[in-house]
């Protein structure tokens, strides 16, 4: 208590606040100074990579200068905090957003100056932390951003993989994969806490007796034990609080195995270690896709133990009983990845702090919070329980007794047999296993989907049954993005435009951006407007020749669909789409087409053919339409090869259409759609996800809208949908698909894309042949409008206009006053 006192003190002295070193002098000098005492560099002999490294330490040290203050506040009062738990971040580039979050990115940019160094290239250096797949990841650290900002006591716990998502690659039209050494040339951002690390137990058995007082007790004896340490990363929030990601490093207990390297055996002494370091190696480059591997099993279980154990920890320091562990902490689990949590919070206050099991499970179901993001079956995580026992025997057993207690209810409320086997944490069908999502339900006292029509279908068909028995359960909060980084950082142009006119309330004032309506008609204004998209278009175009080789003007239409490759989000219907377009101009009736590029990036599933097929097509029609000087004058397509975050930043300030495709019913939300929508592009979408409520905020006439919606897509299956006939009846989508095996396009290899036409024609599971017409003919539509420049334009400023709802603040205010009853605590 005396030394927080003494902290606290110091903060708030003038001392420190000079220590925080805002003027451009300041900076220079603490850049300076990290470059020569922890870079060990003299300006003229430092690379690009030393520069950046030692502004990025200085920054880092002001970051954390942050993070202290706040916690030192949080614990002086001792004030409710959110556990975010989450297998997956993308944070991103750190630079630029922590430089916004400081407000010294001016006062950077001049002190680099004058030491002849652009701020730009340094930001060019830096490595972004590719912890995740895709949306989800990226989600977490948008949150963790938004808690920052709005003074959320909060910490983002997570796992430090050494190899992040892969690096892709295009090789003669493939995807290829590279490892991603993204620490390879270190990381300054993070901090390694030794003294931060707990020890977790994998394998082994269980064995239950009684304890000194005749209680019962049972004892888990492993056959393997490693510890993990915590690395933390300073996240600012906007001029004010930091908090922090805290992600855990497997390491062996012992770096060696002394017994075996007394006695001779070097190698035997150092396997244990690899074992140890190897859980943390590489993330498992699925999206929405269940790996089922055991090393994947370990890895959820291995960050989930660490961090609760460290909240177990954080909690004893200030309060006196577990009990009270609700009050102070939420755990809102980010998908089913975390959510061997609740057996293991249990095994934790029952096995080892005695608590009684009822106590322990109430404690445990008013701390957990689960956000379910999806529904397509393959991504629903079950374990087989061989597995499961045998990598977590005492897990297993809890999880069994949780189970039996549950059906126990459910046996005295009205459910049929059926509906009991259903609802049950473990599946009989076939080999059984764990059913995650059921664990995470029934463990927690919340339960949310990502948007209004997904936490709908949520509530209505995949959980209904848990929703009809606890209907206060459910609940709704539609995703959110970071204005800061997806406008702030990274469309400068746009950002200064808005700001110029309405100030920079938008960056924490959502519905500030609302006062751009007043503009709508300002010829000026739209002038500028323009002029802002065009620049950015020019940079992607740039960029775009850099990385393929591939020129686009930046006058043509950019038609952009950048996201996961998967079936469900249609990449394909979009390369029909451009086949039809191909064939149109080939024909000589492609008139009404506008000058077009299409842009594609995303990264595909290593093990996921269809994914693969789908890009390798891309490349195909682009080395078809690109080179054929009869079309391309009017259209051209550009895959762009390893999709990332920094990548993202540049991509989204240039397009003019955003395309969000998928079938109704599939995208729980998508975030892709509002980061374009934010930056002026019209969406193109169907009424999934996110997109039904982005067309709602931003009004059906600036939005272009087609397809079937959910409640048609159930309809046409329910009579048996017969896609062959479609390609029948219609002969100009006829043309495309026998086009996807022609000789002209594969080059000779009519195979090459037939298991994608077999696809479509027999199963088309997620109806493309059935939105064609429709998406053919919204985008007729969308090249009529485009011609008509001041009407786009309007369009593009009233949508960026009515995004102020899709602010990750907003969603985060959501959480705390819906769901987690977390109170800001803000320093000064
Ligand atoms: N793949 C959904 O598919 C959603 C994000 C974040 C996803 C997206 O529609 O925007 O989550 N689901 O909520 C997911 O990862 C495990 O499920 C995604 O990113």
């Amino acid at each position: 208590m005396q030394q927080n006192e003494t902290i606290r003190n110091y903060l708030s002295s003038k001392e420190a606040q000079e220590h925080l070193g805002l003027t451009k002098e300041e900076i220079k000098s603490s850049f300076l100074e990290n470059l020569f005492y922890r870079i060990g560099r003299i300006p003229p002999l430092a690379s690009n990579l030393d520069l950046y490294s030692a502004l990025a330490l200085a920054i880092r040290d002001r970051a954390f200068k942050q993070f202290v203050k706040s916690t030192t506040e949080i614990a002086r009062k001792n004030a409710k905090s959110v556990a975010y738990f989450s297998a997956e971040y993308l944070p991103g580039p750190h630079l630029g957003m922590n430089l916004l979050n400081l407000g010294i990115t001016t006062e950077t940019r001049q002190a680099l100056e004058e030491l002849d160094i652009k701020l730009e290239d340094l930001l060019e250096e830096e490595v972004e932390p590719g912890l995740g797949n895709g949306g989800l990841g990226r989600l977490a650290s948008c949150y963790l951003d938004a808690m920052a900002t709005q003074g959320i006591p909060s910490v983002g716990y997570g796992i430090r993989y050494e190899y992040g998502i892969f690096k892709q690659e295009i090789k003669d039209g493939w995807q290829s994969e590279a490892t991603d050494k993204w620490l390879h040339f270190g990381n300054p951002w993070e901090v390694v806490r030794p003294e931060i690390a707990y020890e977790v137990k994998f394998g082994g058995k269980t064995e239950h007796g009684q304890d000194f007082n005749k209680e019962l007790h049972v004892e888990w004896i492993p056959d393997m034990k490693l510890k993990g340490t915590a690395y933390d990363t300073p996240v600012l929030g906007y001029k004010g609080n930091g908090i922090i990601m805290r992600l855990w490093r497997s390491e062996a207990i012992e770096s060696f195995d002394f017994s075996a390297y007394n006695g001779g055996d070097y190698y035997r002494a150092v396997e244990k270690k690899i074992r140890s370091e190897n859980l943390t190696k590489v993330l498992y480059p699925n999206d929405e896709n269940l790996s089922g591997k055991e090393l994947r099993l370990k890895q959820q279980y291995f960050f989930v133990s660490c961090s609760l154990q460290d909240i177990l920890h954080l909690h004893m320091l200030q309060n006196r009983s577990l009990e009270t562990l609700h009050e102070k902490f939420t755990i809102q689990l980010n998908d089913t990845h975390p959510s061997i949590s609740v057996a293991e919070l249990m095994r934790l206050l029952v096995d080892r702090h005695d608590m009684e099991w009822e106590r322990a499970w109430d404690v445990t179901r008013k701390t957990f919070a689960y956000t379910n993001h999806t529904l397509l079956p393959e991504a629903l995580e079950t374990w087989p329980v061989s597995l499961l026992g045998h990598i977590l025997p005492r897990h297993l057993e809890i999880i069994y007794e949780i189970n039996s207690r549950f059906l126990h209810e459910l046996r005295d409320s009205n459910f049929s047999g059926e509906q009991i086997a259903s609802m049950s944490l473990i599946d009989e069908r076939g080999e059984p296993s764990v059913r995650m999502a059921h664990l995470a339900t029934v463990g927690s006292y919340k339960v949310n989907g990502v948007s209004a029509l997904h936490s709908m279908l949520l509530k209505n068909q995949v959980l209904s049954d848990f929703a009809s028995l606890w209907p206060e359960k459910f609940s709704n909060v539609t995703n959110g993005i970071s204005y800061r980084r997806f406008l702030a950082v990274s469309n400068p142009g746009l950002s200064n435009l808005i700001t110029e006119k309405i100030g920079d309330g938008w960056y924490t004032r959502l519905d500030d951006l609302k006062k751009l309506e007043n503009f709508v008609e300002d010829e000026e204004f739209q002038q500028k407007w323009t002029e802002v998209k065009l620049e950015n278009k020019k940079v992607l175009a740039c960029y775009i020749q850099e990385q393929t080789g591939i020129s686009v003007a930046p006058e043509m239409l950019f038609d952009v669909h950048v996201k996961r490759i998967h079936e469900y989000k249609r990449q394909h219907l979009k390369v029909l789409h451009i086949l039809s377009l191909y064939l149109r101009i080939k024909s000589g009736n492609g008139n009404e087409i506008a000058p077009c590029a299409f842009i594609f990036g995303g990264k595909a599933a290593p093990g996921y053919f269809m994914a693969k097929r789908i890009i390798r097509l891309i490349t195909a029609v682009g080395e078809r339409v690109n080179n054929d000087p009869e079309v391309n004058s009017k259209i051209k397509v550009v895959f762009l090869p390893n999709f990332s975050v920094k990548q993202a930043q540049k991509v989204y300030p240039a397009a003019d259409l955003s395309e969000q495709v998928s079938l109704a019913g599939k995208e729980a939300s998508g975030t892709g759609n509002m980061k374009f929508a934010l930056n002026g592009a019209l969406t193109v979408g169907t009424l999934d996800g996110a997109n039904v409520e982005i067309c709602e905020e931003v009004g059906e006439e600036n939005f272009f809208l087609f397809g079937l919606t959910t409640a048609e897509v159930e309809a046409v299956k329910a009579e048996g949908y017969r896609p062959y006939k479609l390609y029948e009846e219609n002969a100009r989508l006829r043309e495309v698909l026998d086009f996807l095996v022609s000789e002209e396009l594969s080059g000779g290899d009519t195979e090459l894309f037939r298991p994608i036409y077999e696809n479509l024609l027999q199963q088309d599971p997620y109806l493309l042949l059935k939105d064609y017409e429709s998406y053919i003919n919204c985008q007729d539509h969308i090249h009529e409008v485009w011609r008509n420049k001041k009407e786009w334009t309007k369009k593009s400023i009233l949508n960026v206009a009515n995004m102020g709802k899709f602010s990750a603040d907003r969603s985060i205010r959501d959480y705390c006053e819906e769901i987690w009853k977390v109170e800001p605590v803000r320093v000064s």
